[in-house]
């Protein structure tokens, strides 16, 4: 078998996504998702301009050596632009290889090792009550584990609150990716947020009970020590997890965290590759691994950076916001029902438009995902209505603190 041809389609939707379509001479066609959120046309380009003249004429079989040939003979590796790309092209040729052997693709992945995935959804409230009415609301929607993010008092836009001015009030779900000519400009301040949110988890624990896995995503806006406190102030309300506390180029900055607090740390969607994690896993300074396959290197990278994080118990916690697309969400779901150290699934669902243009068959049920049982990776992407919403620019928003310092959004 040939590849005879490879598509870069840029769509918009309900927000900009990037899809690599391979097609062979057999007639398989398989997808795969190099969206980069505020940054998708990069990705576009080093495919279309770099990567698609080189997948031409290859065997789609060879998977391990295209990835390698792509990692290698780029020279300059590593990087959200490189990897996307990277992560874009594996996929489409696990999606091939798994139609060509009539199976989903979880099959060949080495079958089922549970029945379900376990989501979570997002809920987010300007306030207790609202935050209340969100949860109850994901609850009904099935979820069975909920991430809580919530408005800070003195703050203007915070990261995660769905129905907040700048996010136009309406959405249930937050878009962090705003459809704007430049970023939009947020405040931030650390002590006020960590002098408002344990009081938040103790409220809904009260409303909610002890039992419900409750997330929580820092967003890396923490110092090591202010990760510590909080981390600390929120161990009695047994949260499933602490999601990126503080921001982890530097990973030692884990250990200081990891000596003053017990509650369990979540650490990775913008890494891209396993070299990022080394210390974090060998250290044990994690314990869910929050790459996405989309930016990773997709299913023969992140498979290999789950075994080496298997050995020290370390769990999968795979990104799943809207930013990943039915494709990435696709690929994710046939991961996450293979592997056995999986931990749970984020998961954001999409607008109507994405789903008009990414027909689906992964379900979602009492809590859990499937990734369905149709060969490959079980998404089929409409041409004709991608064609329907032209890429607009975005950009996700950006912080300063209150004298005008720039911070981690
Ligand atoms: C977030 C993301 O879902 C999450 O955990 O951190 O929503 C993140 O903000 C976006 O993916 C950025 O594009
Ligand atoms: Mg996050």
């Amino acid at each position: 078998m040939k590849i005879i041809a490879a598509d870069v389609i840029v769509t918009s939707p309900d927000r900009n996504f990037v899809t690599l379509r391979i097609t062979t001479d057999e007639g398989l066609t398989g997808l795969g998702d190099g969206t980069l959120n505020g940054r998708e046309l990069s990705v576009a380009s080093y495919l279309a301009d770099h990567v698609v003249p080189l997948l031409i004429g290859r065997d789609p079989h060879r998977i391990e050596d295209t990835w390698q040939f792509l990692y290698r003979s780029a020279y300059w590796r590593r990087g959200p632009v490189t990897m996307a790309a990277i992560a874009a092209v594996d996929v489409a040729l696990w999606d091939i290889k798994a139609k060509a052997a009539g199976m989903p693709l979880y099959q060949l992945l080495g079958g089922a090792s549970r029945n379900g995935i376990m989501a979570y959804g997002h809920a987010s409230g300007r306030d207790l009550p609202e935050l209340f009415d969100s949860i109850r609301r994901h609850l009904e929607m099935g979820y069975r584990s909920i991430r809580v993010q919530t408005s800070v008092p003195g703050l203007n836009a915070v990261y995660g609150v769905a129905s907040q001015p700048s996010t136009g009030g309406k959405r249930y779900d937050y878009e962090p990716a705003q459809r704007t000519a430049l970023p939009a400009e947020e405040d931030w301040d650390t002590r006020a947020y960590l002098r408002h949110l344990p009081g938040v988890f103790e409220a809904v624990r009260n409303e909610f009970g002890p039992e419900l896995p409750l997330l929580h995503d820092g967003h890396h806006r923490m110092t090591p020590i202010e990760a510590a406190r909080l981390g600390k102030a929120l161990e009695p309300y047994d949260l499933f997890w602490l999601e990126d506390c503080t921001p982890a180029e530097n990973q030692e900055a884990l250990r200081l965290v990891r000596r003053h607090t017990t509650t369990p740390l979540a650490i990775g969607e913008v890494f891209n590759t396993v070299w990022d994690y080394q210390t974090l896993i060998r250290e044990q300074l994690i314990d869910y691994v929050r790459s996405a396959v989309t930016h990773t290197g997709g299913i023969t990278a992140m498979r290999k950076l789950l075994d080496f994080a298997a050995q020290y118990q370390i769990k999968s916690g795979i990104h799943g916001p809207t930013d990943i697309s039915p494709v990435g969400m696709a690929a994710a779901l046939h991961l996450d029902l293979a592997i056995h150290n999986f931990g749970i699934q984020e998961y954001m669902q999409h607008g109507p438009a994405t789903n008009e243009v990414f027909r689906q068959s992964f379900t979602f049920t009492d809590g859990y995902l499937h990734p369905g049982e149709l060969p490959g990776l079980g998404v089929e992407l409409d041409e004709q209505a991608a064609a329907r919403f032209p890429y607009q620019p975005a950009y996700l928003p950006f912080n300063r603190l209150k004298d005008g310092t720039v911070h981690d959004w």
